[in-house]
């Protein structure tokens, strides 16, 4: 990718260095490999966990979120570890009352509906209010130390808006966009609000600990070119830009993700994130002729060829996939997250391929 690209194929290679070194697009041995929902439902420890605690609980007690966010890495031994939260968790330091219940999903009160509303949110302190998550961070960078990458993340800010001013999951997400587009003062108010709430989240998170950082912007992919590159991608690139100057040379490598973005390959690459995080709609090729700038990828397995199977389906896919992303600023991850219904073994076997690829895997 780049004129004259640093080569990392030493075979001592640690995990967090390959993680690492594809994120800042060097070239590997071979890609690094983690799973977006890689914590969860699918996995029976971590349902056994959840019958015993509720899911804030599980979020908030640095031990419990410390041990799911291990579960599927003593499983597979990915490399990257993704702390185990939700988007939505900071929220429950504004004052928001945040829950997450089976068969309905996360749920926040009061739904946001003006400016006003806006303003009686409260500014957490990160210092004091994510101490938890600070604390599972550090605990998570001990426990992995070489053996991977710890992932940080949050939710940008026209996602999380989403959910604020829908009480939780949207029933219809393009009505929500509609009213978010028209409701100016709203819109303002609160992305500035998410914005600085944001930044100190990564902040925290990357003083802590994480050695990436990633932000989801789910449902901004419903957004056209232009209305993201004014709305939810300005939002971004300003926690982009802020957590940066903050952070200056220590700042971890960001990943950006939309969910259906296809469309939006120039627009993402705007806000300066360090890699764009592709749907399994959307071809490596073809983002790396849009963008036409030395840049890592990462993606794009569909989840459901993961849930469905067969193995050899996987392992063929997930071959294709890797040779299409490249030993060279790539990390191999699905389009989107992990269903709850995937075997542990079609997970396994696409962690395995990936470890085991070479170039001539896919001949
Ligand atoms: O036990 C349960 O029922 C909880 C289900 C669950 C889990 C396991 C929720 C509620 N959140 C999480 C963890 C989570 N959420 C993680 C950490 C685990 C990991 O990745 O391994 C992460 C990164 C998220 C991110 C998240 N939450 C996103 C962005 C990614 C995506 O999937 O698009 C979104 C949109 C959410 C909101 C949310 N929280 C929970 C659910 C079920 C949802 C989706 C709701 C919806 O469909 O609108």
């Amino acid at each position: 990718m780049n004129a004259a690209p640093s080569t990392k194929t030493d075979t001592t290679l640690t995990p967090r260095a390959r993680f690492l070194a594809a994120a800042q697009g060097e070239r590997v041995d071979r890609p690094p490999v983690w799973l977006m929902r890689q914590a969860g439902r699918y996995l029976p420890e971590y349902q056994r966990l959840r019958a015993e605690h509720d899911f804030v609980t599980c979020c908030t007690t640095p031990k419990l979120s410390h041990e799911i966010s291990l579960q599927p890495w003593r499983r597979f031994h990915m490399d990257g570890v993704i702390i185990f939260t939700d988007i939505l968790m900071p929220l429950a330091a504004a004052g928001l009352d945040f829950a997450v219940t089976e068969k309905i999903g996360p749920t926040l009160a009061p739904a946001i509906r003006s400016a006003a509303d806006v303003a009686r949110l409260r500014t957490p302190n990160a210092a004091r209010d994510f101490a938890y998550l600070a604390e599972t961070l550090s605990m998570l960078r001990a426990s992995v130390g070489e053996h991977a990458a710890v992932i940080g993340f949050c939710g940008a800010p026209w996602t999380i808006a989403t959910y604020m001013v829908s009480g939780g999951k949207a029933a219809d997400q393009h009505a929500v966009k509609q009213w978010l587009l028209e409701s100016h003062d709203t819109r303002s108010a609160l992305f500035a609000w998410l914005e600085a709430m944001l930044a100190d989240y990564l902040v925290l998170q990357a003083r802590a600990g994480a050695d990436v950082l990633q932000i989801f912007d789910s449902w901004a992919g419903l957004l056209t070119a232009t209305e993201f590159s004014d709305h939810a991608g300005a939002a971004t690139a300003r926690i982009i830009a802020r957590v940066r100057q903050v952070l200056g040379t220590a700042c971890p490598p960001i990943i950006m993700f939309v969910q259906k973005n296809g469309h939006l390959l120039r627009e993402i690459f705007a806000t300066r994130a360090d890699v764009i995080s592709l749907d399994s709609d959307t071809n490596f090729n073809i983002a790396r002729e849009q963008i036409q700038e030395p840049y890592a990828l990462q993606g794009n397995l569909a989840s459901s060829i993961l849930q469905q199977g067969p193995v050899e389906k996987i392992i063929d896919a997930t071959n294709a996939m890797c040779a299409a992303g490249g030993l060279e600023g790539f990390i191999a991850n699905l389009g989107h997250g992990v269903h709850k219904e995937t075997p542990i073994a079609h997970v396994a076997a696409f962690v395995e391929t990936v470890k085991n690829f070479t170039p001539h895997s896919s001949a």
